[in-house]
Protein backbone atom coordinates (compact mmCIF):
# COMPACT_ATOMS: atom_id res chain seq x y z
CA UNK A 1 0.00 0.00 0.00
CA UNK A 2 1.77 3.44 -1.22
CA UNK A 3 1.85 5.86 1.76
CA UNK A 4 -0.52 8.55 1.33
CA UNK A 5 1.06 10.79 3.52
CA UNK A 6 4.06 12.58 0.74
CA UNK A 7 7.04 14.02 2.46
CA UNK A 8 8.63 14.62 -0.52
CA UNK A 9 6.17 16.86 -2.05
CA UNK A 10 4.34 18.20 1.11
CA UNK A 11 7.31 18.48 2.96
CA UNK A 12 9.35 20.35 -0.14
CA UNK A 13 11.37 23.32 0.51
CA UNK A 14 9.40 26.24 -0.54
CA UNK A 15 11.92 27.10 -3.71
CA UNK A 16 11.25 23.75 -5.28
CA UNK A 17 7.81 23.88 -4.64
CA UNK A 18 7.43 27.03 -6.60
CA UNK A 19 9.41 25.80 -9.29
CA UNK A 20 7.21 22.92 -9.61
CA UNK A 21 4.71 25.02 -9.71
CA UNK A 22 6.36 27.45 -12.09
CA UNK A 23 7.14 24.71 -14.47
CA UNK A 24 2.93 22.84 -14.30
CA UNK A 25 1.29 26.45 -14.65
CA UNK A 26 2.85 27.14 -17.91
CA UNK A 27 2.28 23.59 -19.31
CA UNK A 28 -1.35 24.40 -17.95
CA UNK A 29 -2.24 27.94 -19.52
CA UNK A 30 -0.87 26.39 -22.76
CA UNK A 31 -2.87 23.66 -22.59
CA UNK A 32 -6.22 25.35 -21.36
CA UNK A 33 -5.37 28.10 -23.84
CA UNK A 34 -5.46 25.62 -26.66
CA UNK A 35 -8.32 23.60 -25.51
CA UNK A 36 -10.63 26.04 -24.33
CA UNK A 37 -12.29 28.86 -26.71
CA UNK A 38 -13.59 30.41 -24.02
CA UNK A 39 -10.40 30.73 -22.07
CA UNK A 40 -8.89 31.66 -25.61
CA UNK A 41 -11.39 34.48 -26.25
CA UNK A 42 -10.85 35.71 -22.74
CA UNK A 43 -6.66 35.94 -22.54
CA UNK A 44 -7.03 37.47 -26.30
CA UNK A 45 -9.33 40.08 -25.06
CA UNK A 46 -6.83 40.53 -21.96
CA UNK A 47 -4.09 40.76 -24.15
CA UNK A 48 -2.02 38.32 -22.77
CA UNK A 49 -0.48 34.96 -24.61
CA UNK A 50 0.65 31.92 -23.12
CA UNK A 51 3.77 32.48 -24.14
CA UNK A 52 3.33 35.70 -21.40
CA UNK A 53 2.99 33.18 -18.64
CA UNK A 54 7.03 32.27 -17.68
CA UNK A 55 5.74 31.31 -13.90
CA UNK A 56 3.89 31.88 -10.92
CA UNK A 57 4.99 35.23 -11.02
CA UNK A 58 2.87 35.86 -14.26
CA UNK A 59 -0.04 34.28 -12.82
CA UNK A 60 -1.60 37.41 -11.98
CA UNK A 61 -1.77 38.61 -16.02
CA UNK A 62 -4.24 35.77 -16.18
CA UNK A 63 -7.69 37.24 -16.02
CA UNK A 64 -10.48 35.77 -13.47
CA UNK A 65 -13.28 33.70 -13.97
CA UNK A 66 -16.24 33.47 -11.40
CA UNK A 67 -19.18 31.53 -11.02
CA UNK A 68 -21.06 33.66 -13.31
CA UNK A 69 -18.78 32.50 -16.17
CA UNK A 70 -19.06 29.13 -15.13
CA UNK A 71 -23.11 29.20 -15.50
CA UNK A 72 -22.72 31.08 -18.87
CA UNK A 73 -20.53 28.04 -20.07
CA UNK A 74 -22.63 24.92 -18.84
CA UNK A 75 -22.65 22.25 -19.19
CA UNK A 76 -19.54 21.95 -21.54
CA UNK A 77 -17.97 25.62 -22.28
CA UNK A 78 -15.58 24.83 -19.99
CA UNK A 79 -14.17 21.45 -21.16
CA UNK A 80 -10.68 21.32 -22.11
CA UNK A 81 -10.63 17.38 -22.79
CA UNK A 82 -12.95 16.04 -25.54
CA UNK A 83 -16.20 14.22 -23.46
CA UNK A 84 -15.23 10.58 -24.39
CA UNK A 85 -12.31 11.12 -21.87
CA UNK A 86 -14.44 12.19 -18.63
CA UNK A 87 -15.57 9.74 -16.44
CA UNK A 88 -17.58 11.59 -13.90
CA UNK A 89 -19.52 14.55 -13.12
CA UNK A 90 -20.06 16.72 -9.71
CA UNK A 91 -22.21 19.48 -9.54
CA UNK A 92 -22.96 21.93 -6.83
CA UNK A 93 -26.35 22.56 -5.16
CA UNK A 94 -27.39 25.27 -7.41
CA UNK A 95 -29.17 26.87 -4.47
CA UNK A 96 -28.90 30.45 -6.57
CA UNK A 97 -29.00 30.17 -9.84
CA UNK A 98 -28.06 27.59 -12.45
CA UNK A 99 -25.90 24.39 -11.45
CA UNK A 100 -22.01 24.39 -12.38
CA UNK A 101 -21.24 21.23 -13.54
CA UNK A 102 -17.69 19.80 -12.97
CA UNK A 103 -16.10 17.21 -15.30
CA UNK A 104 -13.53 14.08 -13.95
CA UNK A 105 -10.81 12.25 -16.56
CA UNK A 106 -10.06 9.35 -14.28
CA UNK A 107 -6.74 11.03 -13.75
CA UNK A 108 -8.74 14.01 -12.24
CA UNK A 109 -10.38 11.66 -10.29
CA UNK A 110 -7.25 9.98 -9.02
CA UNK A 111 -5.65 12.96 -8.21
CA UNK A 112 -8.80 14.14 -5.72
CA UNK A 113 -8.51 10.87 -3.82
CA UNK A 114 -4.89 11.25 -2.95
CA UNK A 115 -5.40 14.96 -1.79
CA UNK A 116 -8.53 13.37 0.18
CA UNK A 117 -6.25 10.28 1.11
CA UNK A 118 -3.57 13.30 2.18
CA UNK A 119 -6.14 14.77 4.35
CA UNK A 120 -7.57 10.87 6.33
CA UNK A 121 -3.74 11.08 7.17
CA UNK A 122 -3.07 14.08 8.24
CA UNK A 123 -5.84 13.07 10.60
CA UNK A 124 -3.90 10.50 11.76
CA UNK A 125 -5.46 7.65 9.75
CA UNK A 126 -3.87 4.24 8.72
CA UNK A 127 -5.07 1.11 6.48
CA UNK A 128 -6.21 -0.09 9.92
CA UNK A 129 -9.01 2.88 10.29
CA UNK A 130 -12.75 2.00 10.04
CA UNK A 131 -13.52 5.65 8.18
CA UNK A 132 -17.40 6.37 8.23
CA UNK A 133 -18.74 8.41 5.14
CA UNK A 134 -21.84 10.27 5.83
CA UNK A 135 -21.34 13.31 3.57
CA UNK A 136 -24.21 12.99 0.95
CA UNK A 137 -22.99 10.70 -2.24
CA UNK A 138 -24.50 11.72 -5.45
CA UNK A 139 -23.88 14.87 -7.25
CA UNK A 140 -22.48 16.40 -3.94
CA UNK A 141 -18.49 15.88 -4.00
CA UNK A 142 -18.07 15.13 -0.50
CA UNK A 143 -19.01 11.25 -0.38
CA UNK A 144 -17.45 10.60 -3.08
CA UNK A 145 -14.01 12.15 -2.42
CA UNK A 146 -13.63 11.03 0.86
CA UNK A 147 -14.41 7.66 -0.05
CA UNK A 148 -11.98 7.98 -2.54
CA UNK A 149 -9.18 9.26 -0.45
CA UNK A 150 -10.32 6.36 2.22
CA UNK A 151 -9.85 3.55 -0.23
CA UNK A 152 -6.58 4.77 -1.44
CA UNK A 153 -5.25 4.49 2.34
CA UNK A 154 -6.68 1.49 2.60
CA UNK A 155 -9.29 2.15 5.58
CA UNK A 156 -12.23 0.03 5.91
CA UNK A 157 -14.74 2.11 4.03
CA UNK A 158 -18.29 2.68 5.40
CA UNK A 159 -19.99 4.43 2.64
CA UNK A 160 -23.00 5.75 4.67
CA UNK A 161 -24.17 8.89 2.89
CA UNK A 162 -25.72 11.58 4.69
CA UNK A 163 -28.88 10.80 7.29
CA UNK A 164 -30.75 7.87 8.62
CA UNK A 165 -29.31 8.75 12.27
CA UNK A 166 -30.25 5.72 14.08
CA UNK A 167 -28.55 3.74 11.54
CA UNK A 168 -24.75 5.87 11.29
CA UNK A 169 -25.03 5.26 15.17
CA UNK A 170 -25.40 1.00 14.57
CA UNK A 171 -23.25 0.84 12.36
CA UNK A 172 -20.89 3.29 14.53
CA UNK A 173 -21.19 0.87 17.41
CA UNK A 174 -21.62 -2.08 15.68
CA UNK A 175 -18.35 -2.15 13.03
CA UNK A 176 -16.07 0.19 15.24
CA UNK A 177 -15.68 3.32 13.22
CA UNK A 178 -12.62 5.12 13.94
CA UNK A 179 -12.66 7.95 11.38
CA UNK A 180 -16.06 10.06 11.26
CA UNK A 181 -16.35 12.46 8.04
CA UNK A 182 -18.95 14.46 7.72
CA UNK A 183 -20.69 18.45 7.98
CA UNK A 184 -19.71 20.00 11.29
CA UNK A 185 -23.42 20.82 11.76
CA UNK A 186 -24.28 16.77 11.42
CA UNK A 187 -21.26 16.03 13.70
CA UNK A 188 -22.39 18.01 16.06
CA UNK A 189 -26.00 16.13 15.63
CA UNK A 190 -24.53 12.89 15.66
CA UNK A 191 -22.35 14.15 19.44
CA UNK A 192 -26.29 14.72 20.50
CA UNK A 193 -27.75 12.06 19.86
CA UNK A 194 -24.31 9.51 20.50
CA UNK A 195 -24.78 11.37 24.56
CA UNK A 196 -28.69 10.95 24.61
CA UNK A 197 -27.98 7.36 24.18
CA UNK A 198 -25.93 6.80 26.32
CA UNK A 199 -23.41 5.01 24.09
CA UNK A 200 -20.41 7.22 24.44
CA UNK A 201 -18.44 4.48 25.65
CA UNK A 202 -19.50 2.37 22.90
CA UNK A 203 -17.89 4.00 20.09
CA UNK A 204 -14.55 3.74 19.03
CA UNK A 205 -14.05 7.39 17.19
CA UNK A 206 -10.58 8.97 17.49
CA UNK A 207 -11.06 11.81 14.47
CA UNK A 208 -13.75 13.06 12.69
CA UNK A 209 -12.65 15.36 9.22
CA UNK A 210 -15.43 17.90 8.95
CA UNK A 211 -16.29 20.65 6.34
CA UNK A 212 -18.13 21.76 3.68
CA UNK A 213 -19.18 24.98 5.80
CA UNK A 214 -18.35 27.49 8.04
CA UNK A 215 -17.63 26.00 11.42
CA UNK A 216 -16.04 27.65 14.91
CA UNK A 217 -13.40 27.16 16.71
CA UNK A 218 -16.07 26.76 19.65
CA UNK A 219 -18.07 24.42 17.52
CA UNK A 220 -14.98 22.43 17.61
CA UNK A 221 -14.36 22.13 21.12
CA UNK A 222 -18.02 21.59 21.43
CA UNK A 223 -17.62 18.37 18.81
CA UNK A 224 -14.76 16.91 20.45
CA UNK A 225 -15.95 16.67 23.51
CA UNK A 226 -19.46 15.01 22.68
CA UNK A 227 -17.64 12.72 20.63
CA UNK A 228 -14.59 12.13 22.33
CA UNK A 229 -12.34 12.99 19.28
CA UNK A 230 -10.14 15.39 17.47
CA UNK A 231 -11.40 17.40 15.04
CA UNK A 232 -10.02 18.48 11.47
CA UNK A 233 -10.79 20.72 9.07
CA UNK A 234 -11.04 19.49 5.56
CA UNK A 235 -12.24 22.33 2.51
CA UNK A 236 -12.66 22.33 -0.77
CA UNK A 237 -15.42 23.41 -3.71
CA UNK A 238 -16.97 21.55 -6.75
CA UNK A 239 -15.26 23.66 -9.03
CA UNK A 240 -11.28 23.08 -8.04
CA UNK A 241 -12.72 19.22 -7.55
CA UNK A 242 -14.07 18.83 -3.82
CA UNK A 243 -13.22 17.94 -0.67
CA UNK A 244 -9.33 18.25 -0.28
CA UNK A 245 -8.57 20.79 -1.58
CA UNK A 246 -7.00 22.10 1.85
CA UNK A 247 -6.86 20.15 5.48
CA UNK A 248 -5.80 20.42 8.54
CA UNK A 249 -2.75 18.43 10.20
CA UNK A 250 -2.18 17.44 14.32
CA UNK A 251 -1.54 21.01 14.72
CA UNK A 252 -5.58 22.39 13.97
CA UNK A 253 -4.21 25.70 12.85
CA UNK A 254 -5.38 26.13 9.27
CA UNK A 255 -5.45 24.14 6.41
CA UNK A 256 -2.59 23.43 4.28
CA UNK A 257 -3.44 23.74 0.74
CA UNK A 258 -1.92 21.15 -1.87
CA UNK A 259 0.04 23.21 -3.59
CA UNK A 260 1.30 20.84 -6.26
CA UNK A 261 -2.02 20.69 -7.53
CA UNK A 262 -3.95 24.19 -6.60
CA UNK A 263 -1.86 27.32 -6.80
CA UNK A 264 -3.73 30.04 -4.27
CA UNK A 265 -4.37 34.05 -4.16
CA UNK A 266 -5.91 36.23 -1.88
CA UNK A 267 -7.08 39.26 -3.42
CA UNK A 268 -8.80 42.07 -2.87
CA UNK A 269 -12.71 41.49 -3.82
CA UNK A 270 -13.56 44.89 -4.90
CA UNK A 271 -10.54 45.41 -6.74
CA UNK A 272 -9.11 42.12 -8.06
CA UNK A 273 -5.60 43.50 -6.86
CA UNK A 274 -3.60 40.69 -5.28
CA UNK A 275 -3.07 41.65 -1.30
CA UNK A 276 -0.06 41.39 0.59
CA UNK A 277 0.89 38.09 2.30
CA UNK A 278 -1.29 37.77 5.39
CA UNK A 279 -4.01 39.79 5.12
CA UNK A 280 -7.46 38.67 4.51
CA UNK A 281 -9.51 39.13 0.96
CA UNK A 282 -10.82 36.39 -1.52
CA UNK A 283 -9.16 33.48 -2.18
CA UNK A 284 -8.63 32.68 -5.56
CA UNK A 285 -7.96 29.17 -7.19
CA UNK A 286 -5.71 28.02 -9.99
CA UNK A 287 -5.49 24.96 -10.99
CA UNK A 288 -2.26 23.11 -12.05
CA UNK A 289 -2.42 19.39 -12.92
CA UNK A 290 -6.79 19.17 -13.53
CA UNK A 291 -7.25 18.17 -17.28
CA UNK A 292 -11.31 17.83 -17.83
CA UNK A 293 -12.13 20.89 -16.09
CA UNK A 294 -8.86 23.40 -15.28
CA UNK A 295 -9.99 26.24 -13.86
CA UNK A 296 -7.40 29.07 -14.29
CA UNK A 297 -7.93 32.11 -11.44
CA UNK A 298 -11.34 30.62 -10.40
CA UNK A 299 -12.68 33.80 -7.16
CA UNK A 300 -14.07 31.38 -4.64
CA UNK A 301 -16.26 34.18 -2.57
CA UNK A 302 -14.38 32.45 0.10
CA UNK A 303 -12.94 35.21 2.88
CA UNK A 304 -9.79 34.03 4.41
CA UNK A 305 -5.91 34.32 5.06
CA UNK A 306 -2.99 32.74 4.13
CA UNK A 307 -0.22 32.14 5.98
CA UNK A 308 3.48 30.76 5.19
CA UNK A 309 4.69 30.14 8.62
CA UNK A 310 6.43 27.35 9.38
CA UNK A 311 4.20 23.86 10.77
CA UNK A 312 5.78 21.97 13.13
CA UNK A 313 4.17 18.95 11.30
CA UNK A 314 6.99 19.78 8.72
CA UNK A 315 4.47 20.51 6.18
CA UNK A 316 5.29 23.60 3.87
CA UNK A 317 2.26 23.88 2.25
CA UNK A 318 0.76 27.10 2.63
CA UNK A 319 -1.97 27.15 5.52
CA UNK A 320 -5.66 28.90 5.15
CA UNK A 321 -7.07 30.50 7.88
CA UNK A 322 -10.60 28.95 8.69
CA UNK A 323 -12.96 30.66 5.99
CA UNK A 324 -14.93 33.64 7.42
CA UNK A 325 -17.61 32.20 5.25
CA UNK A 326 -18.79 33.55 1.40
CA UNK A 327 -18.10 37.03 0.36
CA UNK A 328 -22.70 36.60 -0.24
CA UNK A 329 -23.01 34.96 3.42
CA UNK A 330 -22.57 38.15 4.73
CA UNK A 331 -25.77 39.45 5.87
CA UNK A 332 -26.02 43.07 5.69
CA UNK A 333 -28.63 44.05 8.26
CA UNK A 334 -29.74 47.88 9.76
CA UNK A 335 -26.67 48.88 7.84
CA UNK A 336 -24.01 46.82 9.48
CA UNK A 337 -22.15 44.02 8.43
CA UNK A 338 -23.05 40.78 9.98
CA UNK A 339 -21.31 36.99 9.96
CA UNK A 340 -23.31 33.76 11.17
CA UNK A 341 -19.85 32.83 12.66
CA UNK A 342 -19.86 35.78 15.20
CA UNK A 343 -23.49 34.81 16.38
CA UNK A 344 -22.44 31.21 16.00
CA UNK A 345 -19.13 32.21 19.00
CA UNK A 346 -21.59 34.40 21.22
CA UNK A 347 -24.24 31.48 21.36
CA UNK A 348 -21.38 28.69 22.16
CA UNK A 349 -19.45 31.28 24.77
CA UNK A 350 -23.23 30.89 26.78
CA UNK A 351 -23.18 27.22 26.49
CA UNK A 352 -25.62 26.69 23.78
CA UNK A 353 -24.95 24.20 20.89
CA UNK A 354 -24.80 24.14 17.49
CA UNK A 355 -28.74 24.34 17.06
CA UNK A 356 -29.76 27.74 16.43
CA UNK A 357 -31.13 30.12 13.61
CA UNK A 358 -30.63 33.32 12.51
CA UNK A 359 -34.12 35.19 10.62
CA UNK A 360 -33.53 38.43 8.70
CA UNK A 361 -36.72 39.85 7.79
CA UNK A 362 -37.70 43.83 6.67
CA UNK A 363 -40.98 45.81 8.40
CA UNK A 364 -41.56 48.43 6.34
CA UNK A 365 -37.75 50.06 6.18
CA UNK A 366 -36.43 48.36 8.86
CA UNK A 367 -34.48 45.55 8.65
CA UNK A 368 -34.86 42.98 11.76
CA UNK A 369 -33.15 40.44 12.87
CA UNK A 370 -33.86 37.56 15.46
CA UNK A 371 -32.04 34.22 16.67
CA UNK A 372 -33.27 31.58 18.06
CA UNK A 373 -31.38 29.27 19.86
CA UNK A 374 -31.97 25.70 21.77
CA UNK A 375 -31.66 25.51 25.35
CA UNK A 376 -29.60 22.73 26.08
CA UNK A 377 -31.39 19.56 27.94
CA UNK A 378 -29.07 20.86 30.78
CA UNK A 379 -30.42 23.93 30.55
CA UNK A 380 -33.85 22.81 30.28
CA UNK A 381 -33.69 20.97 33.69
CA UNK A 382 -32.49 23.53 35.53
CA UNK A 383 -34.88 23.56 38.09
CA UNK A 384 -33.61 27.97 37.84
CA UNK A 385 -34.16 28.47 34.58
CA UNK A 386 -35.13 31.90 34.20
CA UNK A 387 -35.45 32.15 30.00
CA UNK A 388 -36.05 35.78 30.04
CA UNK A 389 -32.78 36.26 31.68
CA UNK A 390 -30.79 33.89 29.58
CA UNK A 391 -32.46 35.67 26.24
CA UNK A 392 -31.18 38.97 27.81
CA UNK A 393 -27.45 38.45 28.33
CA UNK A 394 -27.71 36.50 25.05
CA UNK A 395 -29.07 40.35 23.63
CA UNK A 396 -26.36 42.34 25.18
CA UNK A 397 -23.21 40.04 23.96
CA UNK A 398 -24.48 40.54 20.53
CA UNK A 399 -24.76 44.25 20.86
CA UNK A 400 -21.23 44.29 21.91
CA UNK A 401 -20.48 41.80 18.88
CA UNK A 402 -22.49 43.33 16.21
CA UNK A 403 -23.49 46.97 17.58
CA UNK A 404 -27.00 46.25 16.73
CA UNK A 405 -30.19 44.77 18.96
CA UNK A 406 -30.85 41.39 17.94
CA UNK A 407 -33.98 40.03 18.87
CA UNK A 408 -33.31 36.42 20.91
CA UNK A 409 -35.81 34.04 21.26
CA UNK A 410 -34.73 30.95 23.37
CA UNK A 411 -36.61 27.93 22.63
CA UNK A 412 -36.89 24.16 23.85
CA UNK A 413 -34.64 21.36 22.88
CA UNK A 414 -35.42 19.77 19.59
CA UNK A 415 -37.46 22.67 18.19
CA UNK A 416 -34.82 23.63 15.61
CA UNK A 417 -34.79 21.66 12.51
CA UNK A 418 -31.69 19.30 12.50
CA UNK A 419 -29.48 19.15 9.29
CA UNK A 420 -28.06 16.23 7.69
CA UNK A 421 -25.61 17.73 5.31
CA UNK A 422 -25.31 21.81 5.14
CA UNK A 423 -26.55 23.49 7.73
CA UNK A 424 -29.16 26.50 6.99
CA UNK A 425 -28.42 28.75 9.72
CA UNK A 426 -29.92 31.79 7.84
CA UNK A 427 -33.42 32.83 6.89
CA UNK A 428 -33.64 35.98 5.20
CA UNK A 429 -36.93 36.89 3.94
CA UNK A 430 -35.96 40.36 2.64
CA UNK A 431 -35.19 38.21 -0.86
CA UNK A 432 -38.67 37.71 -0.95
CA UNK A 433 -39.12 41.34 -1.30
CA UNK A 434 -37.34 42.10 -4.03
O1 LIG B 1 -18.55 21.67 0.09
C1 LIG B 1 -16.80 20.33 -0.90
C2 LIG B 1 -16.50 19.74 0.42
C3 LIG B 1 -17.11 18.55 0.77
C4 LIG B 1 -15.57 20.33 1.27
C5 LIG B 1 -16.79 17.96 1.99
C6 LIG B 1 -15.25 19.73 2.49
C7 LIG B 1 -15.86 18.55 2.83
P1 LIG B 1 -19.37 22.79 -2.56
O2 LIG B 1 -20.67 22.18 -2.23
O3 LIG B 1 -19.08 23.17 -3.96
O4 LIG B 1 -18.19 21.84 -2.16
O5 LIG B 1 -19.21 24.05 -1.62
C8 LIG B 1 -18.02 24.77 -1.58
O6 LIG B 1 -18.37 25.36 0.73
O7 LIG B 1 -16.66 27.58 -1.46
C9 LIG B 1 -16.98 27.24 0.93
O8 LIG B 1 -17.78 28.37 0.89
C10 LIG B 1 -17.68 26.15 1.70
N1 LIG B 1 -16.73 25.30 2.42
C11 LIG B 1 -16.23 24.12 2.05
N2 LIG B 1 -15.40 23.64 3.01
C12 LIG B 1 -15.38 24.57 3.99
C13 LIG B 1 -14.70 24.67 5.24
C14 LIG B 1 -17.94 21.34 -0.90
N3 LIG B 1 -13.92 23.73 5.72
C15 LIG B 1 -18.12 25.89 -0.57
N4 LIG B 1 -14.91 25.80 5.96
C16 LIG B 1 -16.81 26.63 -0.45
C17 LIG B 1 -15.71 26.79 5.51
C18 LIG B 1 -16.21 25.64 3.61
N5 LIG B 1 -16.37 26.73 4.36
Amino acid sequence: MKNYYQPEIETMPLGQLQALQSERLVKQVKFVYDNVKFYHDKMDAAGVTPEDITGIDDLHKLPFIDKDDLRDQYPYGLLAVPLEDCVRIQSTSGTTGRRVVAFYTQEDIDLWDECCARAIVAAGGTKEDVCHVCYGYGLFTGGSGLNGGSHKVGCLTLPMSSGNTERQLQFMTDLGSTILCCTPSYAANLGEAVNEKGLKDKIKLKAGIFGAEPWTEEMRRDIENSLGIKAYDIYGLTEISGPGVSFECEEQAGMHIQEDHFIAEIIDPKTGEVLPKGEIGELVFTCITKKAFPLLRYRTRDLCRLTRKPCSCGRTHVRMLKPKGRSDDMMIVKGVNVWPSQIETVLFNQGYQANYQIIVDRIGNNDTIEVQVELTPEMAAEASLNVAAKEKKIVSALKSMLGITVNVKVVEPKSIVRSEGKAVRVIDKRHLYQ
